[in-house]
Parts: structure tokens; sequence; C-alpha cells
């Protein structure tokens, strides 16, 4: 299982070895919805975004509606409720 230790200060991380089905994002404790590619509409949540052949992950933890987190998951398509742990 892989373990992203968050940091939330609007930093990007990029993780290169994630590998669907083996692999998911463990942010359990935190209170985080999963939205998928809607925009942000207050409460901590997290939306997923496609980009030419990555997925792109952001983190609102503090409900503003402003991500305070993005992960670039190089060479990740379809990724889904599935690859994460809330
Ligand atoms: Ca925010």
């Amino acid at each position: 299982m892989f373990r992203e230790r968050a940091d939330f200060d609007r930093s990007v991380d990029i993780v290169t070895d994630f590998a669907r089905g083996q692999d998911k994002l463990d942010f359990r404790g935190l209170g985080l919805a999963y939205i998928g590619k809607t925009g942000f509409s207050g409460g901590p949540q997290i939306r997923a975004d496609q980009q030419s052949g990555m997925t792109i992950l952001q983190i609102d933890i503090d409900g503003n509606k402003g991500f305070d987190l993005t992960i670039r998951l190089q060479g990740v398509t379809g990724f889904g409720a599935a690859d994460l742990l809330l």
C-alpha cells in the first residue's frame, strides 16, 4: 500500500510509480469526499482530472473551494474512487 504524507501547503507532489489495482492513495482520517471531475463545492474534497496521460488530483482540505495540494500521477489513466482510501 502506498501512503501519501501530505503537508497541504499548495505544493505539487509527483508520483511516478503508482499502479492501479496494486496501490491506493491513503487519505483516511481527513474526512475527504471524492467528487470526480467536478469542481470543489465546499467541505474537504478531493477531485481527479485527466491530462495528457496523467491523473491530476487536487485536494481542498479546508473547504474554501481552493486546492491545497496537487498530486500528479504520471502514466495513470482511469483513476477513480477505487484507487483511494478515504
Ligand atoms: Ca482550500
